[in-house]
């Protein structure tokens, strides 16, 4: 990923000589971060709400909006979105089509100085790819709206820049932003902006940019405020310096001090043992490892998705001192998995739901904290226990396959899930039984300790 990361870069500077070339004055600069943190760019700054386009009107010349984004107002109402996945907070095109034209009518001439684009998505729907106009609306053969088959140069309007913010490899998800300057200091005194947006892709319906905010700079306009919050982010590394974690608690200033003196310590503790525990040839977890603590994730306590680790603000303000840590521990075992991971040449066999949730809840509830007796099979859920029931009851099966059948299976298991060659029959080739007769035999065994034969 690093590779890419630089490849991309170098094609931007390629890209700028070129602009360049074409553009004297026009200075493109893009910024793009995976992780997505903050609209923080080295080279753009801040989103702004108080800039001239603020209070700018904003219509729409060509193309259709998706119903499923926010309307055009939340391209300059100073808000960007607090996650990757959030169409309400963004502007976007219909699925389907080939992006469409904005117009920005300032009121009135001004000193452009710099025009900055902001857009965010966790795929293809995350550059930018555009075409800046600016007009001053005195040319005889003005038209205020040109639609896509009119070239705009032929009516009053010129072309400041040409804007494409695709890496060479990879889908370029994550946070983009785009500063458009001038080597003058002012791009040119303007009343009129026309966006000419281009859909990033066509192989599949959704690639229109999620756009989140565009500011306009005034020369002569204040100081610009921005209302965006600030990332606030703990780092800490393993001893041996292998991995590195990060815990966002931009959104949690509450959780930062239980993060530091609690969450920490078992990220520290327990990351590292997992991955021992889940070996596979040739097989190397991922070192950095996010943490991020959010207010958008509803009633899903935590997630994990590669390499990061989503904790619901809210359900982990009301467990902190019960069940957040072992779902932390949970999680990193997800991240540890990885059984999302593309597979190449490889015959991939999916594993069932129930295994992929199973192994972490054993580790949880019968390693990380078997005090606890959270998974137990008692006389209250014996009647609808399952080998397969997913999370706590398949944690319990699994950890009677391990003591009763072998000491190994967890790790064996695991090899196969994330190589994609998992099967029923690994079972009777690693017990001589079948997953079914286990899981009658495992049932029965509970049944007789529970005294109910
Ligand atoms: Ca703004
Ligand atoms: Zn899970």
């Amino acid at each position: 990923m690093k590779t890419d990361l630089f490849l991309f870069a170098r094609g931007f500077l390629l890209l700028f000589l070129f602009e360049a070339v074409s553009f004297a004055e026009t200075t493109v600069a893009p910024g793009h971060n995976e992780n997505g943190l903050g609209f923080a760019f080295k080279t753009v700054p801040d989103p702004a709400s108080n800039d001239a386009a603020a209070d700018a009107q904003f219509s729409l010349v060509d193309g259709n909006r998706d119903s499923n984004g926010g309307d055009l107002a939340v391209l300059h109402d100073g808000r960007v979105p607090t996650n990757e996945d959030q169409p309400g907070a963004n502007f976007f095109f219909s699925a389907g089509t080939d992006g469409g034209r904005i117009q920005i009518d300032l009121g009135k001439l001004i000193s452009v100085k710099q025009v900055n684009s902001f857009s965010w998505h966790g795929g293809t729907r995350g550059p930018q790819v555009y075409k800046l106009y600016a007009a001053n609306g005195t040319a005889d053969n003005f038209r205020t709206s040109p639609k896509k088959g009119t070239d705009p140069e032929t009516c009053g309007w010129t072309l400041i820049a040409s804007v494409d913010t695709r890496p060479k490899a990879g889908d370029g998800g994550g946070q983009h932003g785009v500063a458009i300057t001038n080597s003058e200091g002012v791009i040119g005194k303007y009343r009129y902006l026309l966006f000419d947006a281009f859909r990033t892709e066509a192989r599949d319906p959704f690639g229109n940019t999620f756009f989140s905010e565009i500011d306009v700079i005034d020369a002569d306009g204040p100081a610009l405020i921005s209302t965006v919050p600030k990332p606030v982010l703990k780092t800490f590394d393993s001893d041996d310096g292998k991995f590195h974690y990060t815990i966002d608690v931009t959104e949690a200033p509450d959780m930062a001090d239980w993060a530091e003196k609690k969450l920490t310590v078992v990220i520290l503790e327990w990351y590292p043992k997992i991955i021992a525990m889940l070996p596979s040839e040739g097989y190397t977890a991922p070192s950095d490892v996010m943490f991020r603590f959010r207010s958008d994730m509803g009633n899903t306590p935590a997630s994990a998705s590669g390499a990061s680790v989503n904790l619901n603000l809210r359900w982990f303000r009301g467990e902190r001192d019960r069940e957040a840590l072992g779902s932390v521990v949970h999680e990193m075992v997800h991240v540890v998995q990885n059984y999302w991971r593309p597979r190449r040449d490889r015959a991939s066999s999916p594993t069932p739901g129930w295994l992929i949730e199973g192994i972490p809840d054993y580790i949880r509830w019968f390693l990380y904290e078997p005090q606890l007796k959270g998974a137990e099979i008692t006389t209250g859920n014996l009647a609808g226990a399952k080998y397969d029931g997913s999370y706590r009851v398949s944690g319990n099966f699994l950890d009677w396959v391990t003591r009763t059948y072998d000491k190994e299976i967890i790790r064996k298991l695991n090899a196969a899930a994330r190589e994609g060659r998992y099967t029923e029959e690994l079972w009777k080739d690693l017990t001589g039984k079948t997953v079914k007769e286990l899981g009658e035999e495992w049932k029965s065994f509970h049944e007789k300790r529970l005294n109910l034969n």
